[in-house]
């Protein structure tokens, strides 16, 4: 029997610039990527594998320095005993100049280089992986498999490749029934970042750590043994936090006491997890929304807000109050309609808001 863990798309040294995060959260975030990854790899040897897979987008080429390459070739070093198996991705593609040519990799670190598919051989497994390494940002065309066999005599098979699965890709187009019908034990697949279990026999590792809020939900790896031709896998949550993303929907009869609470209460590890929290409905127009958000800040690791709120006007009070203005004939002729009627209190609400504030929020 083999074993495996499956990882990929770990984005080493990632700045989270498109992400909302502050400088001191993206920092953080930053080193969590290191610490993530150099677990997996404890994980590996406390575990006997045979195997650590990586399919792709180890690091981030853009921002990867030398010095990050030799801290991760101390890392694989320290796993002398687990064979490495690395496919460059589109974010860490080969290139002649590429930093994964730099340093002098420990002999238990395999990274698949050349045009086409390869093949490396671990007769005392009685294993054969195969993989493709990226060598270009951009692949439309996928020419991989026409012409290629995989017809080594060991028992074990195992494909590390990084694609999509997709008729119309640039990231390297891979086509599931063409990938079922390879005489293969697994098939290790990196680029997705949602994890996904295809059949028992191919597998999305998905982002080892989750890196912006397009990636909610448990993210973690694959980890699998093969035995007489007979593959098991499964995932296994392992990420140090998660992205969430909860909507809320709130009316005018909630004080800011309600809201605070509902806030407060929300599901989830709050000393953990990112939230993005979602207010919709109607709210009592004197509630500020930002000071609600702002006060949670204690109890959350992190929170940031979508308000799609719309704020309920005392209607009487306003008519009183502009009743020789164009505001109070608004009121008045909305009024007669029938303010029951979601769509025309709508109008009503962002009429006053335009009129009151000069601003609509839509
Ligand atoms: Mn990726």
């Amino acid at each position: 029997m083999i074993k495996f863990v499956h990882t990929g798309d770990i984005h080493l040294g990632l700045q989270f610039n498109n992400v909302s995060f502050d400088r001191e959260t993206a920092v953080t975030r930053r080193t969590e990527l290191w610490s993530t990854f150099q677990r997996v790899i404890e994980y590996t040897k406390n575990n006997n594998m045979d195997f650590l897979l990586i399919a792709g987008d180890l690091f981030e080429s853009k921002y990867f320095t030398l010095g990050d390459m030799k801290r991760l070739k101390d890392i694989f070093t320290d796993a002398i005993d687990v064979n490495i198996i690395i496919v460059a991705g589109n974010h860490d593609y080969l290139s002649d100049n590429s930093l994964y040519n730099k340093v002098e990799w420990s002999n238990n670190v395999f990274i698949f280089k050349g045009d086409g598919i390869q093949e490396i051989d671990f007769p005392e497994l009685n294993t054969t992986i195969y993989g493709y390494s990226w060598d270009r940002v951009e692949i439309k065309d996928n020419q991989l498999f026409y012409d290629y066999d995989f017809n080594s005599p060991r028992k074990n098979k195992i494909l590390v490749i990084h694609g999509e699965i997709s008729s119309n890709s640039n990231y390297l187009p891979l086509d599931k029934q063409s990938l079922n019908n390879l005489d293969l034990d697994y098939i290790a697949l990196g680029h997705i970042h949602k994890p996904e279990i295809i059949s028992n026999k191919m597998a999305y590792c998905g982002s080892l750590e989750p890196l912006d809020f397009g990636e909610i939900g448990e993210r973690g790896f694959i980890q699998g043994s093969i035995e007489d031709n007979d593959t098991k896998i499964e995932f296994v949550p392992f990420s140090k936090r998660k992205f969430l993303y909860k909507k809320m929907c709130i009316d005018e009869n909630m004080s800011y006491q309600d809201i605070y609470k509902l806030i407060t209460n929300v599901d989830g590890n709050k000393d953990m997890d990112y939230y993005r929290i979602e207010l919709d409905g109607y709210i009592q127009h004197d509630i500020d929304v930002d000071s609600l958000f702002t006060s949670q800040k204690d109890g959350f690791y992190y929170i940031e807000k979508i308000d799609n709120t719309t704020p309920d006007y005392d209607l009487d009070a306003l008519e009183h109050d502009y009743k020789d203005s164009i505001i109070g004939a608004f009121i008045r002729e909305m009024k007669s309609k029938n303010l029951e009627d979601t769509v025309t209190k709508k109008a009503l609400y962002y009429g006053l808001d335009a009129l009151l504030k000069g601003r609509v929020d839509l």
